[in-house]
């Protein structure tokens, strides 16, 4: 790594902080730089990787990787002054804890994962800690991991991230982003964002997982009823939760992402089929339990939620 003042690290190895990885080191310059930390790594720190990309070119490059299990983590973190948190959204707190004490006291921690709730338990975490500054992030960027360092982007699409508290993302680390990521928006509303990205998962996941299949194929009618019971229930939930969606714009966008990622499969897909952990608690689960709160019932989302905890409890008796 070249000397520099500020690092950006990318917390979690997935298929988006992989991207995310790619797209930032593709900026670096002499002031800023870029690492991924992962769970665990060998002691080396050069890493090949893989990365096609959307056009079907294939990247072969060296990446700089370091691991949480490092004996001398706080020194490789000394210079980070954006944490990017890319795990799964039911690990963000035992991650965010597992690396907060070796961060520097003015480090700004970007939170971008699927589903929602982490953020109302992450700003209690981050609390002790003044200096640091907390941002929400969600991206509709796609992509596959085909192995532990091979990435390939599938889909464009807008990244929007919000500041929620704290000193903001320093101007030169945005301004990386912005040159790095394509289509980011800033968001002085990024509850919103993440309540629509939210009911686009809500309508997908769950019932491509249920049937192991394509996004593409809930374009078939038999999938609408459910579709629109799920959307028609996140958008009552969220108004409770004064957030304002429109049903109408709410459907046609659902429809439009089934259409323009036909061919992939959603995470939870992938999760169920490889039988990992989903983010079910943090999709429609979030839904069910904010419904709660609101004395609300929402007996789709209820029943997705059952559906996929049923499936996971059968993957692992
Ligand atoms: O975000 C996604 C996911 O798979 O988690 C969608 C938008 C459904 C794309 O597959």
């Amino acid at each position: 790594m070249t000397k520099s003042t500020s690092t950006i690290t990318i917390l979690g190895a997935g298929a988006i902080g992989q991207l995310l990885y790619r797209q930032c080191s593709s900026q670096i310059n002499a002031a800023i730089d870029v690492q991924l930390l992962v769970k665990q790594h060998s002691t080396s720190t050069q890493t090949a990787l893989v990365f096609d990309d959307i056009e079907g070119h294939r990247h072969q490059y060296n990446g700089h990787v370091i691991s949480l299990s490092d004996n001398d983590l706080s020194a490789r973190l000394a210079s980070t002054q954006l944490l990017i948190v890319c795990v799964k959204a039911y690990q963000v707190n035992n991650a965010l804890n597992n690396v907060i004490n070796a961060l520097p006291g003015d480090c700004h921690v970007l939170l971008l994962h699927n589903g929602m709730g982490p953020h109302l338990t992450v700003a209690n975490i981050l609390a002790p800690f003044t200096g640091m500054g907390l941002s929400i992030g969600t991206t509709s960027q796609a992509a596959l991991k085909h192995s532990q360092w091979h990435i390939e982007q599938t889909g464009n699409g807008l990244t929007t991230i919000g500041h929620i508290q704290g000193t903001p993302i320093a101007p030169q680390l945005m301004q990386l982003l912005n040159d790095a990521i394509p289509a980011l928006a800033l968001s002085d509303n990024i509850l919103n964002a993440l309540w629509k990205k939210l009911v686009i998962n809500c309508a997908i996941n769950p019932l491509t997982a249920i049937e192991q299949c394509r996004n593409g194929q809930l374009s078939e009618k038999q999938y609408q009823t459910r579709i629109n019971a799920i959307i028609e229930e996140c958008v009552t939930v969220a108004k409770a939760d004064d957030v304002v969606i429109n049903l109408t714009e709410m459907q046609s966008i659902v429809a439009k992402v089934i259409a323009s990622t036909a061919n992939n499969y959603s995470s939870m897909r992938q999760d169920i089929h490889f039988q990992r952990p989903t983010e079910i608690q943090q999709i429609n689960g979030y839904v069910v339990s904010r419904a709660a709160k609101h004395q609300l019932n929402v007996p789709v989302n209820q029943k997705m939620v059952n559906k996929i905890i049923m499936i996971e409890t059968l993957q692992h008796s």
